[in-house]
């Protein structure tokens, strides 16, 4: 089966060429002159005329069904891996979960029992060590060769999630020695607490009172003892997840400059969201975008640093920390508590789009679109270049990207299981057309035609940013 992809204008991390893609099975073969590729006949032609053609998106961080605050993330690998496939994004890595007190395998196993049979599109995953010990260090160096190659730690949610710097410490030496990548929820969790605390003895019960018990010096604080940290672990490569503030990312950017192995990304509601629109919105509405790291503040310069950051690669990587819940008993559990509304904000399926309308509000390049959310997560954990570049010997996972449509984001039209969006009524200048996955059209002009089950779980090597 030869499939080819016309007309289109290939954009790539370094430049953009008018070629046509020729696919065969599932593979990508050929970027053809359009001149020449007149000779080929095809059993199926896309028509990409006047379209961008784009590697499929890959979202480098997803919780799908994550029990989190006493529920669970709302979007299953069926429904979340659907949503991703109509927004662009052909591969997810979600983070399989090792409980504190559980055997890390036995998370991991958890973990493909819920994705294996489910997926709609190819998948990997990063793992969450709830804990740090002599067991959980051993199993590191065995799943770094079962192809999962990063280890998410928490800096915040004592009791829940939390590793003290001790057990960071030994966790990045392990990697340092595995070459796996250390991903870092940077926040000072213990100092979260106690402003927590205070703030719900005052009577501030509100939603936006979850940002401002989370101020952003106390993600810059950890961001930079994260990175002294891996300093002191022989320069551990370190990737810090849901950067959201000015000063968290000047520290990535010393950093970067003295040319360490520190990465880091951040994910859209921080590039359009904030604190006083969205967290601050009258009565419960707010909890709609309880997210951590937080939604940051209007009046400081957080949003236009980040995209800056972007531009520059002291951001890498735009990814969403897909973790949906919903209104209805699942945020309502925090009325009257902010502590206890579940953190996360779904995304998947809009981060493609979302992106690209910073190509059109000009804060960045057509290539660094496709770099930020193709290219450089797939190379970033080991999944180069069968992912993340359209070039011969390349998965045929590919986006038709109409620059001359319009997307309107609503939870009238979005596929995931969320009862409401957190972006209702932003109109984006741009649309998904159609998406193939490893040579499958599995959207077109709206219209789903893929399938649950036909998701590949993805081994992944080490970060291609290492030495
Ligand atoms: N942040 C969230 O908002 N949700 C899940 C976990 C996290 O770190
Ligand atoms: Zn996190
Ligand atoms: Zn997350």
């Amino acid at each position: 089966m030869t499939l080819l992809v016309k007309g289109g204008t290939v954009i790539g991390p370094t430049g953009t060429q008018r070629a046509d893609v020729l696919v065969q099975g599932e593979k990508i073969v050929a970027l053809l002159d359009p001149a020449f590729s007149g000779t080929i006949t095809p059993d199926e032609i896309i028509d990409a005329a006047g379209k961008y053609v784009i590697p499929g998106g890959i979202d480098a961080h997803t919780h799908m069904e994550l029990p989190f605050g006493g529920t669970a993330a709302s979007d299953t690998f069926d429904t979340g891996t659907r949503a991703a496939a109509y927004g662009g994004t052909t591969t997810i890595i979600d983070f399989a979960v090792q409980k504190t007190g559980e055997v890390v395998q036995d998370g991991l196993a958890a973990w493909h029992a819920k994705a294996e049979g489910n997926c709609h599109v190819d998948y990997a995953f990063h793992m969450i060590l709830g804990g740090v010990d002599d067991e959980s260090l051993k199993a590191m160096d065995q799943l770094v060769g079962e192809g999962i190659t990063s280890f998410k730690l928490f800096m915040a949610y004592p009791g829940v999630f939390y590793s003290d710097d001790g057990q960071i410490l030994r966790a990045m030496q392990t990697a340092r020695e595995n070459g796996a990548m250390i991903m870092m929820h940077a926040e000072n969790g213990i100092a979260i607490d106690v402003l927590v605390q205070q703030a719900l003895a005052r009577g501030e019960t509100g939603p936006i009172h979850h940002g401002i018990t989370r101020p952003a010096a106390l993600e810059t604080e950890a961001t930079s003892r994260a990175i002294a940290l891996a300093e002191v672990a022989r320069d551990c490569p370190l990737y810090i997840v849901h950067l959201s503030a000015s000063g968290a990312l000047e520290s990535v950017a010393q950093a970067r400059d003295a040319g360490r192995n520190v990465f880091a990304e951040t994910c859209p509601q921080y590039l359009y969201l904030t604190l006083e629109d969205q967290l601050g919105a009258p009565g419960f509405e707010g909890a709609k975008w309880v997210c951590s790291t937080p939604l940051r503040s209007k009046h400081e310069s957080h949003a236009k640093d980040l995209w800056k950051g972007l531009r520059s690669n002291d951001l890498a990587i735009v990814s969403t920390d897909h973790c949906p819940f919903c209104m209805k008993d699942q945020k309502e559990l925090g009325l009257g508590d902010f502590s206890k509304i579940p953190n996360g904000i779904g995304g998947v399926e809009h981060r493609v789009d979302l992106i690209y309308q910073g190509v059109v509000d000009g804060q960045l390049s057509l290539e660094r679109w496709v770099e930020t959310i193709a290219t450089t997560p797939a190379r970033m954990f080991g999944l180069y270049p069968q992912k993340g570049i359209i070039a011969p010997g390349s998965d045929a996972d590919l986006v038709v990207y109409d620059p001359n449509g319009r997307t309107r984001i609503s939870v009238d039209t979005h596929h995931m299981n969320m009862d409401y969006s957190a972006y209702e009524g932003v109109e984006i200048q741009g649309r998904v057309g159609t998406v193939l996955s490893r040579g499958e059209v599995i959207v077109a002009d709206g219209n789903y035609h893929g399938r649950k089950g036909r998701g590949r779980y993805l081994r992944r090597g080490l970060s291609s940013y290492l030495v």
